[in-house]
């Protein structure tokens, strides 16, 4: 597998509140920067678009469980959209844990896409706001440029990674994960069903070595 001219390589949430230190840190969150480094090196040679996502909240967001009394980060409730975990406030806009990573090369994205900031809906995937309704722009921007592969990769595997994937195939692209370049949260075998849905979905599951000869 190599990437394509017609491939995406989107690198999702990589972020200092996702890992380790963060407001809500992914276990070994960090270790993704190299690979994904490599995997960016790799896909603008090929002529392979690079769009980051960023998770991006207002201050008091309806996904922090600071914004419902009583309520503990980590329990779920229910929206008007459907079940919602509650976070710990993070990825706060233009805070230092909503930055990239320092080390990660988001020089060369083309696109960012911010998602998080309707402060009553929680946007788990690059494409569509939790409501499963609301776009975030990102697939008329890859129409546009004639994009017909995801290759995802970041942060966190079971939910912002995999929304997006799930997603992707939902409107008709093609879909890859990027195992080894994402980490999950892992909140009671989060990751396992994870990858189970994605798979059942057609989404291809592999690792960095596949695309960085
Ligand atoms: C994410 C939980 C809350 C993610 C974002 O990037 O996977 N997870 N906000
Ligand atoms: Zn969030």
């Amino acid at each position: 597998m190599a990437f394509l001219p017609t491939d995406v390589l989107l690198i999702i949430d990589v972020q200092n509140d996702f890992c380790p230190g963060g407001a809500l840190a992914v276990p070994e969150g960090d270790a993704v920067v190299p690979v994904i480094n490599g995997l960016i090196a790799e896909a603008m040679q090929a002529g392979a678009a690079v769009v980051l996502t960023q998770d991006w909240h207002p201050v008091g967001h309806g996904s922090f469980a600071s914004s419902h009394a009583g309520r503990q980060p980590f329990e779920t409730i229910t929206m008007p959209y459907g079940e919602q975990v509650l976070w710990p406030n993070h990825c706060v806009q233009d805070s230092l844990g909503a930055a990239f990573h320092p080390d990660l090369r988001s020089g060369a994205a083309q696109a960012i896409i911010r998602k998080g900031g309707t402060p009553t809906v929680d946007s788990y995937s690059a494409f569509f706001e939790n409501d499963h309704q609301t776009a975030t722009g990102l697939q008329g921007y890859l129409q546009a440029r004639g994009v017909t592969r995801v290759i995802g990769c970041g942060l966190a595997t079971d939910y912002c990674v995999s929304y997006s994937l799930l997603d992707a195939r939902a409107i008709g692209l093609q879909a890859v994960l990027i195992e080894d370049a994402s980490r999950g949260i892992n909140l009671d075998g989060s990751v396992g069903r994870a990858l189970a849905a994605l798979a059942q979905a057609g989404v291809t599951i592999t690792t960095a070595q596949r695309f960085c000869p």
